[in-house]
């Protein structure tokens, strides 16, 4: 396999204007006709170049006409990729293609496959060349009407982009719907639905004052539960009024959910199509944490109607433009809807975890891609998630009205156009007059910066100096890097901890926080009327994806951030850096013992837990005035994953265990406390669940405290956890508790599993989470357990949800890293196995094995063989391929 270049972008030697398609849906072979208005886009007077249409092993061509007209055998080439027509008429001309699939067998879940015995799409990235040979490209914007035939008894319902024009009855048992789509699209945006479903119908009038009809689609048994998809639609309608000026654009808007689906979900058009984790919930099957993805999700698809369809991307190495600014606009929501504090830490917390390490692996790319093998590898954290926060640098610099003066102007100039990330900077820049070259950099360089601050208090002239170093660090492929900017949101607390008044030379009063521009290697800010030795507050509010290093900064400051700050982010992130500093100290300590020595002899030999960060973890748990939600973020110790991004060839088993170890002693000295969080938090019996900022926070510091205690595994603790398991009246406790059950081995494990499976087996999304929840569980030996579980009517394999429940939910558990390799050969068979049925699955498996750098030497080895069994393997899909290679390099 080759790698595409973004430098070899060359437009389209030829564009479309309308696309005509037909779908025969049939038991066997499902016939899709396809007529294309062509017209030239080579150089005028040119001689008309080939026509190369892309293509897919699994479609068959049945017929291929120009102007009417059949092309003989002698006029065209296929390939297994492609179709092309290798001399066509000079001008505009009607191309006619007609194809021959078989969704049915189609298990890469791309294109048109089945699901629940329903037709449906998916063709983001690459998907619709394998429907039908096309210019599969979004570059390529077309307007589409389809018409869909299929039988009317097991097929009723018949769905595409668009406006339905047409519908009636055909032949024997069969009925058509023909849809139109007055807007011009990229086809990864096109969609099709067929089946037997029902749906649940709402309306939203816009500001404007028209009125929108608002769908969803499920199979019949679950329509009960898409009540919550459906308020979160219209809040994110409006949401996306209010905040942006944006309104829909059509009459329809349209949401199917489906159980087979590769990605969360898909903003086709009109027609998105959706996991079912993501559109379905009740307060029985559901968590807080699936309400809130859910919310986020149906706002994030929504939002891409203007932000990824009505503009979209030239080509797919700009897929940041589209998802980069739809993932800031749905953090920006979830953020208005609940907690805008606790959003941005969770935020941050996920892109530590996950970027970071992707950032620091082989497969490092910046947020805009100079090259890939295959595109679909390429939907990652950094394309998302820091591509999130590269957006979030214009909205810190701009302010939120310049931010909204750069949208205006980039929809003004660029609706219905297929751009760039260039476009994007240009638009911002234009909209305020400024020069923000600086950002443009963060799309090029890969790597997380490291930004070095220290600090100089110079008591006679009362003023504060702060200087920073950045520096890239290298990455496969950009061995030098270059500074980026770095917009730094500061204060300064006096001694009480309140924020001091801000000036700097020149610059007049600036109240409490503000925003300095690192631009270079070393960039230096002298703060004036300093009246005593401030501690700095830096980095507020995450407002750079950098990873900080303070110097001087002492556990005292710390203290005082975390007790005080008044920047909510600081003040948790205050909390993880004091616990940071224990974890990497003792493991440091128990790391370098004798491995005959007791772990916890060790860490207490090391000074144990100090009594001043316990002091500090009561006082956040026992402050009256502290939202529930911050408080658990705050009790959470920094994850697996951060941790061993901060240990040079770390052992994971040992900082599971260290981590476990700060718990237990964090349970056993704030025993009462915690007991007494938990009671003060319980929901009052008999009040109904609520998805809603209160209860949800009463109940994630409950079970927090609940986990907490649970690692103390005595056997009260356990009887309190079944009791609790049982007696819960929501999936949020319920889950809660078998969690942390199901990390310890005692009877009440097996008992509690058992009762979950009996009152949820007829509940796919359910067996989900127990899936999970038994293959990240931390018990020695876990393993035999996993991979029996593939054996388990749960699990199905066919069914990507299924994999990543167990596949992935294992790949992140300690076991994974089990000393004997056990856990990676599992994982090895898995990306094997699945690569023969689903290449994107099988590839994001693959996936758990890319930070083997990481590891100590012996897993490295461990893991590394595993890459080259998997990379040996013959008839290996692109997308595995592509991730083993650079994994290996
Ligand atoms: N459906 C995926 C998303 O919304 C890809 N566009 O991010
Ligand atoms: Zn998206």
């Amino acid at each position: 396999p080759q790698p595409i270049f973004r430098a070899d972008y060359k437009p389209p030697a030829y564009l479309i204007d309308t696309v005509h398609l037909t779908f025969s849906l049939n038991e066997d072979v499902t016939h899709v006709t396809s007529r294309l208005a062509l017209k030239p886009n080579y150089a005028e007077n040119g001689a008309a170049p080939p026509l190369l249409l892309n293509g897919r092993d699994d479609v068959k061509l049945v017929g291929l006409k120009v102007a009417g007209q059949a092309v003989p055998e002698s006029g065209y080439e296929v390939t297994p990729k492609s179709l092309t027509l290798l001399s066509p008429p000079a001008g505009p001309f009607e191309l006619e293609v007609v194809t021959a699939i078989k969704p049915q067998d189609n298990s890469l879940l791309e294109g048109l496959y089945k699901s629940g015995g329903n037709y449906c799409t998916q063709c983001e990235a690459e998907g619709f060349r394998g429907i039908t040979y096309f210019l599969d490209r979004p570059d390529v914007m077309a307007r589409y009407t389809t018409r869909i035939e299929a039988d009317a008894g097991k097929y009723p319902v018949l769905l595409s982009n668009g406006n339905l024009k047409e519908e009636g009855q055909l032949e024997g048992s069969r009925h058509y719907a023909v849809w139109e789509d007055p807007f011009p699209k990229p086809c990864y945006l096109f969609a099709l639905v067929a089946g037997a479903l029902v749906k649940k119908e709402d309306t939203y009038t816009t500001g404007s004052g028209k009125t929108v009809t608002l769908r969803i689609y499920t199979q019949p048994a679950n329509i009960s539960q898409v009540d919550f998809a459906m308020v979160s639609l219209k809040k994110s309608m409006k949401w996306d009024e209010d905040v942006y000026g944006l309104e829909y654009d059509l009459d329809l808007f349209n949401i199917v959910a489906v159980d087979d689906f590769n990605m969360g979900a898909m903003e086709n058009k009109s027609l998105n199509i959706f996991n079912s984790r993501l559109v379905l919930a009740d307060p029985d099957s559901s968590t807080d944490g699936d309400y809130a993805r859910i919310e986020g999700v149906v706002g994030h698809e929504y939002f891409h109607n203007w932000t990824g369809n009505r503009v979209t991307c030239r080509d797919w190495f700009q897929l940041t433009l589209k998802e980069g600014l739809t993932v800031f606009r749905d953090q920006g929501f979830s953020a208005d809807m609940n907690s805008a504090p606790v959003k941005r830490i969770e935020d941050v917390a996920l892109l530590r975890a996950s970027q970071f390490s992707e950032d620091a692996g082989p497969m490092a790319h910046p947020i805009r891609p100079d090259s890939y093998i295959k595109m679909d590898n390429f939907y990652t954290v950094t394309v998302y998630e820091k591509g999130s926060e590269i957006i979030r640098l214009y909205h810190t610099l701009l302010g939120p009205q310049g931010f909204r003066k750069g949208m205006d102007l980039y929809f003004q100039r660029h609706d219905g156009q297929a751009v760039t990330c260039d476009d994007f900077l240009a638009a911002m820049a234009d909209a305020n007059g400024e020069d923000l070259s600086g950002v443009g950099r963060w799309y090029s360089q890969a790597g997380t910066p490291t930004l070095t601050v220290s600090t100089a208090y110079d008591a006679a002239k009362k003023s504060f100096t702060i200087s920073t170093h950045q520096v890239t660090p290298p990455t496969n492929g950009q061995p030098d890097k270059l500074p980026v900017l770095i917009p730094l949101k500061v204060g300064l607390l006096g001694p009480d901890g309140q924020d001091l008044p801000l000036h700097l030379e020149g610059k007049g009063d600036l109240g409490a926080s503000t925003v300095l521009r690192c631009d270079a290697e070393h960039n230096s800010f002298t703060f004036t009327d300093v009246a005593v030795e401030p501690v700095p507050s830096l980095l507020r509010g995450f407002s750079a994806p950098v990873k900080l290093v303070v110097q001087g900064q002492t556990d005292d400051h710390l203290r005082l951030m975390f007790a005080h700050d008044s920047d909510p982010f600081n003040r948790w992130e205050a909390g993880q850096r004091l616990y940071m500093k224990l974890l990497l100290q003792l493991y440091g300590a128990a790391a370098g013992a004798a491995s005959s020595v007791p772990l916890a002899d060790c860490c207490a030999a090391a000074g144990g837990v100090p009594g001043e960060l316990v002091a500090a973890f009561r006082a956040v748990l026992e402050d009256g005035k502290l939202d529930g939600s911050f408080k658990a973020m705050a009790m959470r110790l920094p994850s697996m994953a951060e941790i061993v991004d901060r240990i040079d060839e770390a052992d994971p088993v040992l900082v599971w265990q260290v981590r476990h170890y700060v718990y237990q002693q964090l349970a056993q000295q704030l025993r009462p406390q915690l007991e007494a969080a938990i009671k003060a938090n319980d929901v009052p019996p008999g009040t109904p669940y609520e998805f809603n900022a209160q209860q949800c926070a009463r109940r994630v510091l409950r079970n927090m405290s609940e986990s907490i205690l649970g690692s103390l595994e005595s056997p009260e603790i356990q009887e309190q956890l079944l009791r609790r398991f049982r007696e819960a009246t929501n999936m949020t406790d319920r889950m809660a508790a078998l969690t942390v059950l199901c990390d310890t081995d005692t009877p009440g494990r097996e008992q509690a599993l058992q009762e979950f499976y009996a009152a949820n087996k007829d509940k796919p999304l359910v067996l989900l989470k127990w899936l999970a929840v038994q293959a990240s569980c931390a018990l020695p030996g876990n393993i035999a357990k996993v991979r029996a579980l593939m054996g388990h009517p749960a699990f199905t394999i066919t069914t990507p949800n299924c994999c990543y429940s167990l596949f992935l939910g294992f790949a992140r558990s300690v076991n994974f890293h089990a000393a004997d390799g056990s856990g990676y050969e599992f994982i090895g068979d898995s990306v094997i196995k699945m690569d023969k049925i689903n290449h994107q699955v099988a590839s994001r498996i693959a996936g758990a094995f890319t930070t083997f750098k990481q590891y100590d030497k012996e897993r490295q080895a461990m893991m590394v063989a595993q890459l080259r069994r998997i990379a040996a393997v013959e008839g290996l899909s692109e997308n595995v391929f592509e991730i083993v290679t650079k994994s290996l390099q």
